[in-house]
Formats: structure tokens, C-alpha cells, sequence
């Protein structure tokens, strides 16, 4: 296992992030690997850490002054043993080949957790959309796609949002597939409902998420009512997450963006989301406003030199990272720990470092990693791609009903393959076993290709 780690990172030694979740899943899957000696001899780790395809390309593009910039893109088509590439698009301006890799490498394990039949991709691009007009956007989004659009497919690869790309960019960059290729498919996800989206899609991995974390409670016979949530972030997971926490009552006191955070004693309430929602997905503003709105809420700025961040050192019962990689580091969940938090529940891809995980797994804390806790989206995505493929939309109930299946299904399955192992309630080791097992059997089963 060191060998092929080491051989992995010397080919591309500065992909940090890649080699970051490839280590942790290697280590989980070291039992398996033991158990299956072939595994060794098909080579299976070389296989599954190495993309089918890596797509890079340039996106030029004119700002409302005529400027002209130029940004990268990237699509990387990781693996394909059990359904088209399938995971979201990125645009932020930490994009880079590693934190697609990464992040394709997690989904197809994600995917894998689902139950339904996709493959694993990420795409994205370092383009930075905030502060931009909405004229800039569609042609970033058009000449992005110019692209994009010679290598998806309705069967082929089927990018969403992620980071940075909500239902205004699927739009463009959807019109704009459809204008090229003259067909309307469901080649995208999380469209909006009027032209093939599918009820609960916007929701779907704040919920999911949020539904996996109460079967973890109920384990120990616990229920989130009552319960302090910390949450990070305040995009699209963050926003729902709060939704569905307060449904269940729990008390949410914390949200944030990449400048600060902001802390409100007294509790979100459905009023303040709806101002959160507004302010972020609409006039697309910064959380600092909240406390100009709710003076008795404060506005913490952070300093991202500081060795952690405040907004994990408040008192709490539990913790939802839906902001972005690594914003857990070790001392934060020291901290964590030291408050009071005995749940810990990832909306977002790859939010604790590996030091923050050891944190939580020594002190026994209920630990639901991302690839598990987030995958509600993805698979309401798959649920789209189900719908458009039937030409028919399923109800909100029915959506919700399928996603709450799914959510139980994946929390009983890592709980099964963990202790299957030896490793009983490690979640971790769960979700990476499971996915890891029925994708290297699918590739085992199809040769080399
Ligand atoms: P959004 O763009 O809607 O929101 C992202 C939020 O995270 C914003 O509040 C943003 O703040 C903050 N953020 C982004 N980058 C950083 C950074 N470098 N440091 C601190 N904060 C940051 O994205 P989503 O809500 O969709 O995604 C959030 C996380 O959830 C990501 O990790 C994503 O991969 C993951 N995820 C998303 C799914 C989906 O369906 N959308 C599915 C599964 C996982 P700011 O406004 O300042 O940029
Ligand atoms: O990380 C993720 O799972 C997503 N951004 C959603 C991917 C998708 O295809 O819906």
C-alpha cells in the first residue's frame, strides 16, 4: 500500500488535496484488500486512484468593459464501472486539477453509496463569479460549455452544481448544450423544475444530510429536538441543512462565509432563513449583513492566518461543515470536542483534515463523513436523470420519501460493512469499504478497459 501511495504522489506530487483523500480511503480499505489477494494482482488500487479521463481546457471569455480573461476548465471522468461519470461543477477561484480530483475520486464512492447506477466525475473551473454581472456569467457559462458539451452526454457524463454553480448557471450553461447539440436532454442536473428539474433537488443534501445524522442519533437513542447545531457555510447545503434542523427542532446557532461568521445566540428561526436565503441567493450579499439585520446576533470576522476557527469553539451538541475542504483542522476538533459536540456530520466534500478525523474517532464521536452524510444530492440528481429519462415528474412527498429510503439505506450500510470488519461504528471505514467494494467488483467484472 506505502509503494503505490508513494508512486501516486511522485507522478503528480503537487496534487495535495487528491492525494489527501486517496490516503484516507486506502487506509480503510487496507482490510479488504487483506482479505482478497487477487485484488493485489488486478491491481485495483493502481486502477481505481487513476482517472479513465482528464479533460483541461481554456474558457475565454469578455467582461461587460469588453475585457477579455482567461479562465481553465476541467472535467475529470474518474470511473465508469457502475454508470455514466456522474458529480457536480465547481467555479471558484481555488480551483485547481487536485481539488477535482479529489473531489471526482470522493464522488465515486459517494455514487457508489447511493445505490443507483452512476459513475464518478467532477468539473469546475477557477473562474470566480462573485462580483459579476449576470451577462458576465452566461458567457463564461456559454464558452465554458462550448467545450464542456464534446464530452458529456445523457449517458455519457452528467455534471450538476456544486461550489459557486446554483440553478442561474445550470440554466446557461444548459441553454447553451441544447443550442449546440439541438437536443433537449436531462445532460444536466438540479435544473429548474420549469424545463426538467426535479422536486427537492435544491434541498436534497441539506436534508439528506440532516436525515443521516438523526439515524446516527438514534442509535444512541438521541433526537436532534433541543440539540445546539453549529453550521458552516451558507450556500445551498448550509441553507437546507438549517431548514431541516429547525423542522426537527434543533437550535441553530452559527453560519458563515469565506470572510467570517456569524453567531446568534437566540437561534435561527424560519424569518432569518428566509432573510439568509434572500440575501445569499438573491441579492447575493455577504453573511456579515445578517448582524446589521439581527443586531443581536455578532458578526465574527476570521483571520485565515489565525491555527483555527472560532465559529467550532462555540458550545454545542453538534457540528454540520457545509462550507468547503479542510475547514476542520485538528485543533478545531479539539475544540469541538472540548464544547461539548458529540455529532459531527459533513455536508460539505472532505471538511475535516485527516488530524480533525483522528480527533473525532478517538473520542468516540459520532462521525458521519461527507462521501456518506452528503450523498442525498447526488442522489436526487440520479432521481432527476430517472425522471427525464420517463419524461414525467414524481411529487415532493414521493421525492422526499425516496431520498429518506436512500439516507437510511446508506447509514445502515456503513454500519454493516464496518462491523463486517471488525470496526463497529466507524462510519469512515463504512462508507469507504462499502463503496469501494461493489465499484472494484463492477470493474473486475468488465476486464480491463
Ligand atoms: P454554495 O456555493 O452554494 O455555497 C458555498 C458556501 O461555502 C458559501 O457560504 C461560501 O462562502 C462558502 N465557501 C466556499 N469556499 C470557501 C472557502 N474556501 N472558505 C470558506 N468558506 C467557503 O455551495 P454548496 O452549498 O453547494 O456547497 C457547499 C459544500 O457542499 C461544498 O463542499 C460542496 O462540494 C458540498 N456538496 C454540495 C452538494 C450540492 O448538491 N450542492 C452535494 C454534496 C456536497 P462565500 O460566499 O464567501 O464563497
Ligand atoms: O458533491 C456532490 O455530490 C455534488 N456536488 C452533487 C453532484 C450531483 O451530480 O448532483
Amino acid at each position: 500500500m506505502e509503494t503505490i501511495f508513494s508512486s501516486i504522489v511522485q507522478r503528480d506530487p503537487q496534487e495535495k488535496e487528491f492525494h489527501q483523500a486517496v490516503q484516507e480511503v486506502m487506509q480503510s480499505v487496507r482490510p479488504v484488500l487483506d482479505r482478497n489477494p487477487e485484488f493485489r494482482r488486478q491491481a485495483v488500487m493502481e486502477r481505481i486512484t487513476e482517472p479513465e479521463r482528464v479533460i483541461m481546457f481554456r474558457v475565454p471569455w469578455n467582461d461587460d468593459q469588453g475585457q477579455v480573461h482567461v479562465n481553465r476548465g476541467f472535467r475529470v471522468e474518474m470511473n465508469s464501472a457502475i454508470g455514466p461519470y456522474k458529480g457536480g461543477l465547481r467555479f471558484h477561484p481555488s480551483v485547481t486539477l487536485s481539488i477535482i480530483k479529489f473531489l471526482a475520486f470522493e464522488q465515486v464512492f459517494k455514487n457508489s453509496l447511493t445505490t443507483l447506477s452512476m459513475g464518478g466525475g467532477k468539473g469546475g473551473s477557477d473562474f470566480n463569479p462573485k462580483g459579476r454581472s449576470d451577462g458576465e456569467v452566461m458567457r463564461f457559462c456559454q464558452n465554458f460549455m462550448a467545450e464542456l458539451q464534446r464530452h458529456i452526454g445523457s449517458n455519457t457524463d452528467i455534471p450538476a452544481g456544486d461550489i459557486g454553480v446554483g440553478s442561474r448557471e445550470i440554466g446557461y450553461l444548459f441553454g447553451m448544450y441544447k443550442k449546440l447539440r439541438n437536443e433537449f436532454t436531462g445532460v444536466l442536473t438540479g435544473k429548474s423544475l420549469d424545463w426538467g428539474g426535479s422536486l427537492i433537488r435544491p434541498e436534497s443534501t441539506g436534508y439528506g444530510m440532516v436525515y443521516f445524522a438523526a439515524e446516527m442519533l438514534a442509535i444512541r437513542e438521541q433526537t436532534l429536538e433541543g440539540r445546539t447545531c453549529l453550521v458552516s457555510g451558507s450556500g445551498n447545503v448550509a441553507q437546507f441543512a438549517v431548514e431541516k434542523i429547525l423542522e426537527l427542532g434543533g437550535r441553530v446557532v452559527t453560519l458563515s462565509d469565506s470572510s467570517g461568521y456569524v453567531f446568534d445566540e437566540e437561534g435561527l428561526d424560519r424569518d432569518k432563513l428566509a432573510y439568509v436565503m434572500h440575501l445569499k441567493n438573491i441579492r447575493r450579499g455577504r453573511i456579515r449583513e445578517y448582524a446589521g439585520k439581527y443586531p443581536r446576533a455578532v458578526y465574527v470576522e476570521v483571520d485565515p492566518e489565525l491555527d483555527h476557527n472560532p465559529l467550532w469553539a462555540h458550545h454545542a451538541d453538534c457540528a454540520f461543515p457545509c462550507a468547503t475542504q479542510n475547514e476542520i483542522n485538528e485543533k478545531d476538533a479539539q475544540n469541538l470536542v472540548n464544547s461539548g459536540v458529540s455529532l459531527v456530520c459533513e455536508g460539505a466534500n472532505m471538511p475535516s483534515t485527516p488530524g480533525a478525523v483522528k480527533v473525532f474517532l478517538d473520542n468516540r464521536i459520532l462521525y458521519g463523513p461527507g462521501k456518506a452524510a452528503n450523498a442525498g444530492g447526488v442522489a436526487v440528481s440520479g432521481l432527476e436523470m430517472a425522471q427525464n429519462s420517463m419524461r414525467l415528474h414524481w411529487p415532493r412527498e414521493e421525492v422526499d420519501q425516496r431520498l429518506q429510503q436512500i439516507m437510511k439505506r446508506i447509514h445502515r450500510t456503513c454500519l454493516n460493512s464496518a462491523a463486517e470488519y471488525g470496526l463497529e461504528g466507524n462510519y469512515l471505514a463504512g462508507a469507504n469499504i462499502a463503496g469501494f467494494v461493489k465499484v472494484v467488483n463492477a470493474m473486475l467484472d468488465q476486464g480491463l478497459v
